[in-house]
């Protein structure tokens, strides 16, 4: 099955078919980074855009994201580098009042990849709830936020940590379509990554 094909199942919302397209790409030789790129993510770019234009609602941007993430489950032990000693804990969560996981799925199946011990706080996740997490041992906070609402508790999450006394403990690293660089330095993570794998170099390189 070719990467067009995917791609429409994806925006149909056919999750059994992508979950079929993935695995006979793969057996074809296509490479995981290119299914992923230009099938899985290209497809949801073109549903934000179809529901930006008003031709697609909440319920066709929900079916497709169950496609996606039924492709995503075949691809994950293909996206996974070679594994080695946990170089650290990353708990990793969307933001609160923020329900987008793939983004975040996506990361955390990069880092555990990687082989970064990976705590998964789901989405929704209180800034209290992050905070918790730190001060039950993760070394790395992870935030995701898709929405340009929600992306503003990312600053809560920051204050929750100081106000543990646990902000030297942790390395905070941000991400997220509405979230840039520049944002990140606003609000004083360590580090943003605008992509899964640069999610991964960026917290290798804060854990040095
Ligand atoms: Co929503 N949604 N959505 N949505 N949705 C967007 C984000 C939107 C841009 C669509 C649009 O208008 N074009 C828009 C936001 C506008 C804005 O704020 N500027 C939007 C809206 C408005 C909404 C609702 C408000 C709609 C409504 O109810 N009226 C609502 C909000 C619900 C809520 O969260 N409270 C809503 C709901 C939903 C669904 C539930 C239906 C569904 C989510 C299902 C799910 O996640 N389980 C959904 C979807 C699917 C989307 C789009 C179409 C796709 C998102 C996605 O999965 N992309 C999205 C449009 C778009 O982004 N093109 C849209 C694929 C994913 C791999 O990419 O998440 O960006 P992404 O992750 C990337 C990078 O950003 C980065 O790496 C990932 C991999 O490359 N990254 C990190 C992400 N997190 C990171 C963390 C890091 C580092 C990198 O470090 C820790």
């Amino acid at each position: 099955m070719n990467l067009e094909t995917i791609f429409q199942n994806v925006t149909e919302g056919n999750a059994e078919d992508v979950e079929a397209g993935v695995q006979a790409a793969l057996e074809t030789g296509v490479s995981s980074e290119e299914i992923l790129n230009k099938a899985l993510i290209a497809a949801m770019d073109e549903v934000g855009q179809r529901f930006e234009a008003g031709d697609f609602f909440v319920p066709e941007m929900l079916i497709a994201a169950r496609a996606m993430q039924a492709g995503l489950v075949v691809l994950k032990p293909h996206l996974a580098e070679t594994s080695f000693q946990s170089a650290g804990t990353v708990a990793i969560g969307t933001v609160k009042g923020d329900l987008h996981d793939i983004g975040k799925n996506l990361v955390a199946m990069m880092l555990e990849g990687a082989g970064f011990e990976v705590i998964d706080l789901g989405t929704d996740v209180d800034p209290a709830k992050f905070a918790e997490a730190v001060r039950n041992g993760a070394n790395v906070v992870g935030m995701s936020a898709l929405l340009t609402t929600t992306m503003t508790s990312m600053a809560q999450v920051i204050e929750a940590v100081e106000d543990i006394n646990m902000r030297d403990k942790v390395k905070i690293i941000i991400g997220g379509a509405p979230v840039t660089a520049d944002y990140a330095e606003q609000i004083g993570a360590d580090g943003f990554a605008a992509d899964a794998s640069g999610a991964v170099k960026k917290v290798r390189e804060l854990l040095g």
